[in-house]
Order: C-alpha cells, then structure tokens, then sequence
C-alpha cells in the first residue's frame, strides 16, 4: 500500500468496524470495507485523485463515501467518524485487536454484558459468563483469555519496519549535529520487534544535539533531558533514547548499547579473565587502568583476541566462542541476493500489474524475478482459477520471449495447503510451473498433530518447492500455527523442500531462532518478500536481516544462486 493512504484505509474500515459494534446497518459495513480495499490497492496517494475530482470513480467509493475521503484528506479528520467514535465506549476498538475478537463479537459483548474494556472481558472470562452467550463456549473463554495475554505481550513492542522508518529521519535529522551517530540496541541487532530505539551520538556541542533531539516534530513529551542522556516519547507512543558520548568512548558505548545484555555480560567477563575491564567507556587494563580500546567496536574485540561479531548474533548464542576461535560464519547480505519469487500482482490481490512488478525487479537489478499469485480457493485474495492460471503462464512465457526485460520472469504460484494437506490446484497444472510455493492460509487452529500431517502430505508432493511462511504466524496479530518442528523440518531436509523466510514485516517467517532450529535438521532457505505492491520488494532486508539473525551464510539460502544455479535447484526437485 502506498504508505500516504494508510490513514485512510484505517479510516473507513474503523467506521465499518463502529458501524459492526452497534449493529445499527448490515450493509455500510461492507461498503465501507470495499472502499478500503480499494484504497489500499491504490498506485499513488488518495489525495491525488481528491484533487483532480475523480475519487468518485474508484470501485466501490460512492458519491457519500467520496464526500468523507475528501473531508478526510482536506482536513486531517473526519466529524461522522468523531461522532461515531463518541457514540460508544472508547475501550471497544481496543477489544478489536485481540486475535479473533471482531465487530459482531465485541457489540454482543457489550449488548448483553456491559463489556467495555479489556480488563472486563478478562473478568467476564474468569468468572465463566462469557459461555453463557449464545454462540459461546467453555472454548470461547480459553481463547479470548490466551489471546488477552499474547495482545499484553506483544503490544509494547513495535514492529522493525516501524522503527527503521522513524529512526532513519530521526538520525537524517540529527546528522547535521553530529560528528558520529548511529543506532544502537535491538534495532541494530535487527530484532523482530523492538522495545525502544537508542541511538548513539559523538557531537562538538552535546548541548545543541539535545535541544534538537528534544525539538524533533514528532515528539510527543520529553521524558527526560540531561547532558548525556536524553529520553522522549514519539506520537506513535515509540520511546527513544539518545546519548551522547566523547569519541574516544564512542565504540565501548555502541558496544554496550547494542547488546544485548546477554552478550554484554560475557564479554565482560571474559574481558575479567584477560586481565581487562569493559565499560560503556571503554576497556581498560586492570592493572594500572590505562585505555586499552574504545574508539571502534573493532578494536575492542580485536584487543580481547576475538573477529568483529556483527550485532545480529550478539544474542548469547555461541558467538563469542565462534568469535574467539575465528568461526564466525560469514554472514548472507543483502547484495547476494539475485531475485525474490514470491510476489502477488493484480492477477490476484496485489496492488501491480505483472509488467509493472517485473520492471521493478530489472530496476533493483535482480536477474529473476518469480511471480506467484493466489490460487483458487483463496476466493478473498481472488486467486486464480485453473483456466486463468494456464493464461498467466502463457503470458510469463510471451514475455520472456519477447525480450522486454533483461530480468527472467519465473512463473510460480502461491498454492494453498489445503485443509486435507492436498495442493489446491491439479499435479497436471503444476508441473506447468517453475515452481511452487506452498502455504497455509485457513484452519490455523488445528492440533499439533493433525497439522504436522496437514504439512506432510503437502510435502508428499513432488512438485512443492518452497513452505512459504512456514508458522504463518503475524507479529501481534496471530500465533504461530501448532507443528512438530523435528517431522517437518526432517521432511523438508529430505525432500529438499526449501523453507521460507517471508521478510513482510508482519511475517517474518521463519524467524531467527526457528532458522537456527531448521538449520540443525539440515534445511535449506530461500529469502523472499511477499510483496503485493512495487514498493515492497524493498522489504528483502528484512528477509536477509532474518537470515543473519539465524546464522545464515549465502550458500544456504537459495535465490543467491546466479539464474542458472537457481533454475537448477528449483528444477531439481521434480
Ligand atoms: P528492546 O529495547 O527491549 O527492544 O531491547 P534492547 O536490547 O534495545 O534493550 P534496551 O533498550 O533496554 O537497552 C539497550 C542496550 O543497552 C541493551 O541491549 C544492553 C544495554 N543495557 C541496558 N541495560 C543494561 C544492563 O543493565 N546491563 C547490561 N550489561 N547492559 C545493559
Ligand atoms: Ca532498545
Ligand atoms: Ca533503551
Ligand atoms: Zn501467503
């Protein structure tokens, strides 16, 4: 989605939501969330089509719907969606975000239990009222409680993507008045979700980098202001600290800042045992306190006889060892990578037209680019039938031909596992294809080993290439599916199945420690994006921040491979 009309597609499907909760209309809901899909498949901003008057035209966007987009842009707010939001318990929407509590259950959770907030539906729970609705079980109860505490687990944190976004301009904007800065803590670690960003300054004048951190637009309160530390809390409710430290301490404070703690606390101890001390400035010899190291992280670990260890593995999880005995593995980058085949155009849900989504390919200077639209039963991402799959194919093999892009297009699709574990499209019908990504995208309740089969006798499938987003899980949003790690992973070593690592930032799938895991089975990977839309091809590092995460070196993950290797690997599996 272009990020611009974010606000927007937020916009009308909180008034469908509003309009769900109170129940006052069967159809506007749905308008409202088909104006939203609209929106969100945009090519450019809303407010463009507001300007040259042809909002109106869109599919789905009526003259009243118009009317409120355009109000909407125009003034930053919308007076209906303020009335509306007055008309109910503010604690409601909050209701919404809990895994599998939607509109129709939070009204009848008001209608008939006074529900207003998540403390109450948690009691409501406990005290086994909820089972006495109609449509309601002893099931229903266990559920909304786990998903109550996965929502307070995960929602202090935000989403890397969201943090890269807003530490990038912060940093751009603090440039300026800095001799060095870069961002430290989780965010440098390229963590999944991070807690808060901290960032790390070296300045001639300290004073005037905190007046203009503490300045920063979209601060919304100054937790704290001091010389060398300061602390403030963005309007997204993201907190920041910055601080700023002399040059020669400037790699000793990376260091300590980056972490993580873990980490920290055996360097440090190691640093003990060769007669050293380390702090966040500096590491100094025990017995006579001089300076041994501190300006560079390189230096430091140099001087404690160990190779530079990049701040994805600094998690305590053999590094240091690695890292003394000159074992690192040399990490996959983002320049190794060749293509990405896991891509949607608006053959199926996606925001681009096949040509388009090529030639962005051709402009990142990818040599492959694989296109792998829904299949048809995924009727809400209007996945292909099998007549129009064949067509697609067709035009993959016109476009090729025709010389257009020096970019090879590949033609894969994004097939669904389905419930019984068999592929939702004919084995004639695959054996068409480059490849086959195969994924889960309905049942994600199942028990463990009823999964585990599920996923099994998809893999008993000769032509399934790579399990796309293997745990399907979405970050704040929805668990991880139940599988036996130890079958599945066997199974994809065995049958050379590649697993995904899916680098959309509410997926990324597989993880690092789960990476790790496969990795001990013998698994090999491929790093993709999933995009829907142009622009997120660009999410590849995300993928690739993943990969490093869990240890990964280039020749492990398959789309490093040049056309020919790739086209080998892929082909090999039939
Ligand atoms: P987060 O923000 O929860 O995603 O995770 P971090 O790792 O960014 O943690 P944060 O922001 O609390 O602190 C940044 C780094 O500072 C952390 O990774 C290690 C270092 N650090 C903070 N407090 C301590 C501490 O008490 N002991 C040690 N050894 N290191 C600390
Ligand atoms: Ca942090
Ligand atoms: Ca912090
Ligand atoms: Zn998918």
């Amino acid at each position: 989605m272009d990020p611009a009309n974010e606000p927007v597609v937020d916009m009308l499907n909180q008034i469908a939501d509003i309009l769900e909760i109170t129940g006052s209309d069967r159809f506007r809901p749905i308008a409202y969330r088909r104006a939203a899909r609209t929106v969100e498949a945009l090519p450019k901003p809303v407010s463009e089509y507001v300007s040259d008057g042809t909002v109106s035209q869109l599919s789905g966007v009526g003259e009243a719907i118009a009317a409120k987009i355009t109000e909407f842009v125009k003034n930053g707010r919308l007076e209906y969606l303020e009335n509306l939001r007055r008309g109910i318990p503010p604690g409601l929407l909050e209701l919404l975000k809990l895994q599998d509590v939607g509109p129709k259950t939070v009204g009848k959770l008001f209608a008939e239990l006074k529900i207003t907030s998540i403390d109450e539906l948690q009691k409501a729970c406990i005290e086994h009222r909820i089972r006495g609705l109609k449509g309601f079980g002893e099931k229903t109860e266990e559920k909304i409680l786990q998903s109550i505490a996965f929502y307070r687990s995960s929602s202090a944190r935000y989403l890397l993507s969201d943090a890269d976004a807003i530490s990038e301009k912060l940093v751009s904007y603090l440039k300026p008045f800095s001799s060095k800065i870069e961002v430290a803590g989780s965010l440098r670690r390229r963590k999944e979700t991070v807690g808060d960003i901290d960032i790390i300054v070296s300045a001639a004048d300290p004073a005037k980098v905190m007046d203009a951190f503490t300045g920063f637009g979209e601060t919304d309160v100054v937790l704290s202001k001091g010389e060398t530390k300061s602390s403030v809390k963005l309007k997204s409710g993201m907190q920041v600290d910055l601080r700023v430290v002399d040059e020669s301490s400037y790699g000793a404070a990376l260091l300590y800042f980056t972490g993580s703690k873990d980490h920290n606390v055996i360097l440090r101890t190691l640093s003990i045992d060769r007669g050293f001390k380390l702090n966040e400035y500096g590491l100094y010899r025990r017995k006579n306190d001089s300076v041994e190291a501190g300006r560079t992280e390189e230096e430091i670990y140099s001087a404690l006889g160990m190779d530079f260890i990049p701040p994805e593995l600094r998690e305590a999880r053999g590094e240091i060892d690695a890292a003394t005995n000159h074992r690192l593995p040399v990490l996959v980058e983002p320049d190794d990578i060749r293509g990405d085949i896991h891509c949607h155009t608006d053959w199926s849900d996606g925001s681009n037209s096949l040509e388009d989504m090529v030639s962005a390919a051709e402009r990142i200077g990818y040599s492959f680019i694989g296109i792998s639209d829904h299949s048809r039963s995924v009727r809400v991402a209007n996945g292909l039938s099998e007549e129009r799959m064949v067509s697609q194919i067709e035009r993959i093999e016109r476009l090729n031909k025709s010389g257009r892009f020096r970019t090879r297009v590949l033609c894969g699709s994004e097939v669904d596992i389905l419930p019984d574990g068999h592929l939702d499209y004919s084995d004639r019908l695959l054996s068409r294809m480059d490849y086959v990504i195969a994924s889960i995208h309905s049942k994600f309740n199942m028990e463990e080993k009823e999964m585990t089969d599920r996923i099994l006798t998809a893999f008993s499938n000769d032509y399934l290439t790579v399990f796309g987003h293997p745990t399907a899980r979405e970050i704040g949003k929805r668990e991880q599916i139940a599988f036996s790690k130890e079958k599945v992973f066997s199974a994809a070593a065995e049958k050379s199945v590649l697993l995904e690592i899916n680098g959309s930032p509410e997926r990324l799938d597989l993880n690092d420690s789960l990476i790790i895991e496969a990795s001990k089975y013998g698994c090999s990977f491929i790093a993709s994006t999933d995009s829907h839309h142009t622009s997120s091809l660009s999410n590849m590092r995300y993928a690739v921040s993943m990969a490093r995460r869990g240890w990964l070196e280039k020749g492990k993950v398959a789309n490093t491979l040049d056309l020919s290797h790739f086209l080998g690997a892929i082909g090999a599996r039939r």
